[in-house]
This record gives C-alpha cells, sequence and structure tokens, in this order.
C-alpha cells in the first residue's frame, strides 16, 4: 500500500474505534436500547479481511458485533447508526437494531443473534454462488465460542465435501461472553479443529492489520480460485465487555492492560509514525475529522431520521409467504 492508502486504512480503523464508543455513549443516553456488543480491540479483523477481499461484490455475514463489519462492507455509517437509534432510516428500517444490521445492497448479509447461527447460512450463500458459478466468495466472521455449537461441525462437514466458496473467519478473543475458551472447549486452537474435516486453515495475530491483511491474501486466493473453503483464525481480544451489562469481572486488570498495548489501533499508528507516514499532529487531525464526521453528519443523521410509524407495525412482517 502507498502512503495514501495507509493512511486510509489508518482512518477507517479510528473510525470504527470512535463509531463504537459514540455508540456506547449513546447507550448511556438511552438512545440506543436493548443489547449492544461493541468492537474496540477487534478492528483489524473485520477491516483487514475486508480490505483484501472485493466488498460489495462478496457475501459477509457475522453473528450480533456487527457495526463494523457492515461498514467495511460498504454499509453507510449513517444507516447503521440510525438503527442502532431504532429509526425508520435504518439498514434494517430501525426493526432490528444493533444485532440485526442488514444490507443487501452491499451484499452485508446479517448480523445475527443466535450463536453458530451464520454458519449454515455461509454455507448457503456458498452454494449460491457456486450453483450460479460467479468469482464471489461467502465470509463468514464469527468468535470462538460459536465453534462449541453443532452447526459449526455440520457445516465444516458440508462445506469441505461440496468445496464451497467460503472463508471462515475466526476471530478468537479468548472468551465466549465470560467463559474462558479453556472452559469451554477441548482444543482451543481454533484452526486445528477443522483438520478433522481436511479443511485448509492457518491462525494468524490478529492484532496487526498487516499480518492480517496478508493471512487473508492467501485465504481469500484460495477459496476464489475454486479450491474450496479455507479457516482463518484470528487472535485478538475485546477490549470492552462481552456487551455493555458486562462487569469484566472474569479477566484481571493486568490481562486487559496487557492486551491493551497491544491495541491494532495503536499498533498501525505507532508503524506509520516511524515510517513517516503520518505526525502525531496529523492523527490528532484525523481524529478531529472522525469526530466531526460522526457527530455532525452521522448522529445527526440518526438523531433527525424519523421513527417507524405504528401503522407500519406489520410491513415488512412475513406472513405466510407473503410481504404485507
Ligand atoms: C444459540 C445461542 N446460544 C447461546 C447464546 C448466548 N450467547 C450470546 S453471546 C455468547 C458467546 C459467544 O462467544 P463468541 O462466539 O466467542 O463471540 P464473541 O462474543 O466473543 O464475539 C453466548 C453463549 C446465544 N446468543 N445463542
Amino acid at each position: 500500500m502507498d502512503a495514501a492508502e495507509q493512511k486510509q486504512l489508518l482512518r477507517e480503523m479510528l473510525f470504527a474505534r470512535r463509531f463504537e464508543e459514540r455508540c456506547a455513549e449513546a447507550y448511556h443516553e438511552r438512545k440506543i436500547g436493548g443489547f449492544l456488543h461493541l468492537y474496540p480491540g477487534q478492528e483489524a479483523c473485520a477491516l483487514g479481511v475486508m480490505k483484501v477481499a472485493r466488498p460489495g461484490h462478496d457475501y459477509a455475514i457475522t453473528g450480533y458485533r456487527d457495526h463494523v463489519h457492515a461498514i467495511a462492507c460498504g454499509a453507510p455509517a449513517r444507516e447503521v447508526m440510525a438503527e442502532l437509534f431504532g429509526k425508520e432510516t435504518g439498514s434494517s428500517r430501525g426493526r432490528g437494531g444493533s444485532m440485526h444490521i442488514f444490507d443487501p445492497t452491499v451484499h452485508f448479509m446479517g448480523g445475527y443473534a443466535l450463536v453458530g447461527g451464520p454458519f449454515p447460512l455461509a454455507a448457503g450463500l456458498a452454494k449460491g454462488i457456486q450453483m450460479q458459478g460467479t468469482d464471489q466468495i461467502a465470509i463468514c466472521f464469527l468468535g470462538e465460542g460459536a465453534n462449541n455449537q453443532g452447526t459449526f461441525h455440520e457445516t465444516m462437514n458440508m462445506a469441505q465435501l461440496w468445496k464451497l466458496p467460503v472463508l471462515f473467519v475466526c476471530e478468537n478473543n479468548g472468551y465466549g461472553i465470560g467463559t474462558a475458551d479453556y472452559r469451554a472447549a477441548a482444543v482451543t486452537e481454533q484452526y486445528k479443529r477443522v483438520c478433522a474435516y481436511n479443511m485448509a486453515a492457518s491462525k494468524h495475530d490478529g492484532q496487526d492489520i498487516e499480518t492480517v491483511m496478508e493471512a487473508a491474501r492467501t485465504a481469500v486466493d484460495f477459496v476464489r480460485s475454486g479450491q474450496g473453503p479455507y479457516f482463518l483464525e484470528l487472535q485478538t481480544y475485546r477490549l470492552r465487555g462481552h456487551s455493555m451489562s458486562d462487569s469484566g469481572a472474569y479477566r484481571t486488570k493486568e490481562e486487559v492492560e496487557t492486551w491493551a498495548q497491544r491495541d491494532p489501533l495503536l499498533l498501525y499508528k505507532n508503524k506509520l509514525i516511524e515510517r513517516k507516514v503520518i505526525s502525531e499532529e496529523d492523527y490528532r487531525d484525523m481524529e478531529k475529522s472522525v469526530l466531526d464526521e460522526i457527530e455532525n453528519d452521522i448522529i445527526k443523521f440518526a438523531e433527525e431520521s424519523p421513527e417507524p410509524r405504528v401503522e407500519d407495525l406489520e410491513k415488512y412482517v412475513l406472513v405466510e409467504g407473503e410481504s404485507q
């Protein structure tokens, strides 16, 4: 990447971080209701993989920690925020909320609350691509906790058997809510679990975005070339709680602080400063412009958008196969 591209990538990481922090504030202001799962600490995973894939062309699907994935696919950040605010202009017209961002126009297929639910849906997307014979791929981003679901094993088997064009990205942050991986899984190195299905797999540092991009390049090329599925494990850490109601009592301050030193945003910022691509002053200016965009464009749009109308309560509800 040239200097301008590196700067742009840093801005996207910073934007993702500040967007999520602003969501937390809006939640405390009671502008966002329901469950809210934030992404700080894991940005290099979704942004790194989608930088290498083809957003808007390839399909992506994920769980409930989905805002940044949607934006990385090209969903307008305004519409993601409006969805969180429950507004009619939101990506799911305010009916879905944080866990159900959905934007088929950019091939972002959601946003699901059921842990492990997206695995077979991703395989279905990949089967559709295979039948149509296009050069697209389906990308399924999920946490390591999801790999303990039956859907994981059923999907890995079928994906490999049918050589589906699907990339599984395991964002291994070490915890499923408050349960450490070693307390729930017999094998904690997730990439090893798919060797039972003869699936190509590898594990990488999920904090360094350039490492993620390099690993994703190999994985994406493999899947796109028709060789079948690939399982990419990225070791990462969420710097905040599982959701807004998490006290964090299950992990030590020292552990969080150690991981904070490998914060993906700081790692990349420091790299660019060392390479003299940016200065501290440039970073401050970048931060100002990101905060300005979030406040004066994105939040403003969400605040000023209309609520869904009561008369439209049943609109988009499917009854006996018909949309009302
Ligand atoms: C089918 C199902 N079982 C249980 C839950 C409750 N639950 C919500 S999040 C979660 C942990 C998932 O952890 P992981 O897949 O590692 O994702 P992370 O939150 O770390 O991103 C659980 C068990 C659920 N939402 N769906």
